[in-house]
């Protein structure tokens, strides 16, 4: 049995983090049992969520888990793509994971009002003084990875300039196809889904989500993704509808 470890829903979105998101849509797409865990942080082998255990074996990081399902279970989230398509598709997934990820990450949580609207009413449910220090000691290290990374290190415009840009990118490659890499769900979906839809949350107030509204292509794709993986998810069904 596989124990997907992650935030929990929050935000109308299945999960905070979009490589959670990423990992439960690999796992739904591959047909695989699992269970999901919200009290696994404090024991993330890297830090950082998601993780899984998959009968004691326990790996973390969304890739290495897709790798992990793929040699176990002899699954292949890219089948029907020849080499020059899974090259493409990976630049695409780096695109979303290691450079939209931080764009979107700066508008939730170092612009004031949607970490008051976000991460700081996610934290509500905490115990006092908890409450009140947890939110603000997970935005300090936040922020400091935001900076680390680089993003953080650029205004807002240019911040979400390059967002924009890369948002772009993904509306002129999805074109009108179903999916990104054509006709069925890959690997890339898992990731693009959850970084768009993300981005598309109503609840943050941010120049990116309306960059991405204005690509009608992606806004249906999120509802494709959503009606194929998650029909329960009324709300994030609403956004794009
Ligand atoms: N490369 C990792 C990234 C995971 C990641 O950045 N997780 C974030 C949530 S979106 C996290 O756990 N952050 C908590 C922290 O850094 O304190 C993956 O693909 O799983």
């Amino acid at each position: 049995m596989i124990t997907l470890y992650g935030f929990g829903p929050a935000f109308g979105l299945p999960d905070m983090s979009p490589f959670v998101m990423k990992t439960e849509t690999l796992l739904k797409m591959a047909g695989l049992d699992y269970s999901t865990d919200t009290g696994g942080f404090n024991k993330a082998p890297k830090g950082k969520l998601p993780y899984i255990d998959d009968d004691g074996e326990v790996i973390a990081d969304s890739t290495f888990i897709r790798w992990h399902l793929e040699k176990k279970y002899g699954i292949d989230f890219d089948k029907g793509l020849d080499a020059q398509q899974r090259a493409v598709a990976w630049a695409f997934e780096r695109m979303f994971e290691d450079h939209v990820y931080w764009a979107m990450l700066h508008a939730r949580w170092v612009d004031e009002e949607n970490f008051r609207r976000g991460p700081r009413a996610y934290f509500q449910v905490l115990p006092m003084p908890m409450r009140l220090f947890v939110p603000r000691v997970a935005r300090r290290r936040l922020r400091a990875q935001i900076t680390g990374h680089g993003m953080g290190r650029h205004t807002e415009s240019e911040i979400v300039a390059l967002g924009a840009r890369s948002l772009d990118a993904a509306a002129d490659f999805l074109a009108n196809k179903p999916f990104m890499m054509g006709d069925e769900p890959t690997g890339l979906d898992a990731t693009a889904f959850a970084l768009i839809a993300g981005i598309l949350c109503p609840i943050f107030e941010m120049p990116l989500r309306t960059a991405a509204e204005r690509h009608g292509n992606l806004k249906r794709y999120v509802a494709r993704m959503t009606e194929r993986f998650y029909p329960e998810q009324t709300e994030m069904a609403r956004w794009v509808a």
